[in-house]
């Protein structure tokens, strides 16, 4: 079978071991492409060619690089139809949130593509006379980047629109579940007109290729969307060479419905954060934290629901649920089920695989789940949810607060007063009124607190500030020496 290469300036390469890889359908094992399995050296070379082509871009005017990004958005929608489908068999979400995929990557480059022709600082007075003050965002230089399979469009495009924006390169470590995406992201933005070797996309492992662009010394900035440990390796990894690293990490995302909640609104939202992508977004509900007053009622809803939902081929439309990634992921979820029971945790629905064909999970509710037991502490990305019963909107809180994550929340309430106290002291990057956990848009920051990251965000204007580094600048204009602080004095 012929190998879709890595991507280096103008070279399609393989590995220098000529070692392979195959990604496979999660919903059939069905082949999907055979992909160069790279290490340090492949890394090096593609490093080498992102950093010679770094004084090109950064000096090509910002709206220039913006024109190159808004092709690529048009691009991107003309080929809307075939990276979805090619998502359902690659990644295994279903077709409505694959095209979903697809157009936030496509929002994502039209907001940045905007970005062009603003990319703004500031001017203040200077308190010297004929003396001029501004700040510029400067790019960095290499960015790695590293990203997951489960946004497998719509996450490289956070990553890469800002970074490309700014002025800077990229070496790409895709997830070795999803390349081929990965390879049709980065093909589609050469054909949208990007230089040679301003964006290189490297296939391979974590501990391999992820690794030695991780370490190497001419990458300064390094975007990670993954597990908190594997988070944390890279934090330390980058240490010795005082790398910007961005993080974007795990979450345990609650959802509070309080005893004045419109129920089948609050279901609805549970439904789709919980079991959308079949549960393996960062922004899933894996918790519900609810009022004891609704709580039967609920319940009872909930699983009437969920039992209604639908596995199945995940290119089929009338699928609601599709197979998780891989063997692996099978095996994970399955195993926080047996860590539920054991913790005396109730089995409502669920809690075993969905057919003897591909890595599917049956959607899964426990209930009577206290906030200690791990299947409410821990991240299991899968189609599981946890239901906590609580008896006042303080204890709500503190059960939502209670966890190392803080990425996305939300509550259902018809309290004014009750919203805004949430608003404020839920411990989140993220929080929904009367919405479940997912539905970020391209526009506002996304990211969260304690665990989930390290304080830097995605989109929004904040994206920026991973990619650029502020200078300021003096301009003295009255041909003698003024002194700040002490000649105005
Ligand atoms: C993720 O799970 O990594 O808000 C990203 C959402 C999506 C993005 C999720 N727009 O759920």
């Amino acid at each position: 079978m012929s190998v879709h290469p890595n991507l280096i300036g103008a070279e399609r390469s393989l590995a220098a071991s000529g070692d392979t890889f195959v990604s496979t359908m999660p919903a059939t094992g069905a082949e999907v492409g055979t992909f160069p399995r790279s290490a340090k050296v492949d890394v090096d070379r593609a490093v080498a060619s992102a950093k010679a082509a770094f004084d090109g871009w950064r000096l090509t005017p910002a709206p220039e690089r913006g024109a190159i990004l808004f092709r690529f958005a048009d691009i991107l929608r003309a080929h809307k139809d075939e990276l979805t489908l090619l998502m359902t068999q690659e990644m295994g979400k279903v077709a409505a949130e694959a095209g979903g995929d697809v157009q936030e990557a496509i929002d994502m480059s039209l907001y940045m593509a905007g970005e062009g022709r603003r990319l703004s600082g500031q001017t203040t007075p200077s308190e010297l006379r004929d003396k001029f003050m501004m700040s510029v965002r400067m790019p960095i230089g290499v960015v790695g980047a590293i990203t997951p399979w489960n946004f497998p469009i719509a996450i490289p495009s956070w990553k890469l629109a800002p970074a490309l924006i700014c002025g800077n390169t990229v070496v790409l470590k895709p997830a070795e579940d999803t390349p081929l995406l990965a390879q049709r992201f980065v093909e589609l933005l050469h054909e949208a007109g990007l230089p040679d070797g301003v964006v290189n996309i490297v296939h391979g492992f974590g501990e391999e290729a992820g690794d030695a662009l991780v370490r190497h010394p001419d990458v300064p900035v390094l975007s990670f969307t993954g597990s908190r440990e594997t988070g944390i390796a890279v934090t330390k990894a980058a240490a010795d060479n005082l790398k910007h690293v961005h993080l974007e990490l795990g979450g345990k995302n609650a959802i509070i419905v309080m005893d004045d909640a419109d129920i089948d609104l609050a279901v609805d939202g549970i439904v789709w954060s919980a079991f959308g992508t079949a549960g393996q977004r960062c922004t899933a509900a894996s918790r519900v934290i609810v009022h004891r007053a609704v709580y039967d009622e609920l319940q009872k809803r909930l699983v009437a629901r969920v039992e209604k939902l639908r596995l199945g081929l995940p290119w089929d439309p009338d699928t609601d649920i599709g197979p998780l990634i891989n063997a692996a992921a099978l095996a994970k979820v399955h195993s926080y089920t047996e860590i539920g029971l054991g913790e005396g945790a109730k089995l409502l629905t669920g809690g075993e695989p969905g057919s003897s064909d591909g890595f599917y999970y049956r959607p899964t509710v426990f209930a009577d789940v206290e906030a200690g037991m791990r299947i409410a502490r821990e991240e299991i990305f899968g189609p599981t949810t946890t239901l906590i019963p609580v008896g006042s909107f303080e204890e709500a809180i503190a059960a939502a607060n209670s966890v190392e994550y803080g990425l996305s929340s939300s509550i259902f309430t018809r309290d004014v007063n009750k919203a805004f106290r949430a608003m404020r002291d839920l411990q989140a990057g993220i929080t929904y009124i009367n919405a479940g956990t997912t539905g970020a848009e391209v526009h506002l920051p996304f990211g969260g607190v304690k665990g989930t990251g390290n304080g830097h965000r995605e989109a929004g204007q904040a994206a920026l500030d991973v990619f650029t580094e502020w200078k300021s600048i003096y301009v003295d204009y009255s041909g003698k020496l003024q002194r700040a602080q002490i000649d105005n004095q």
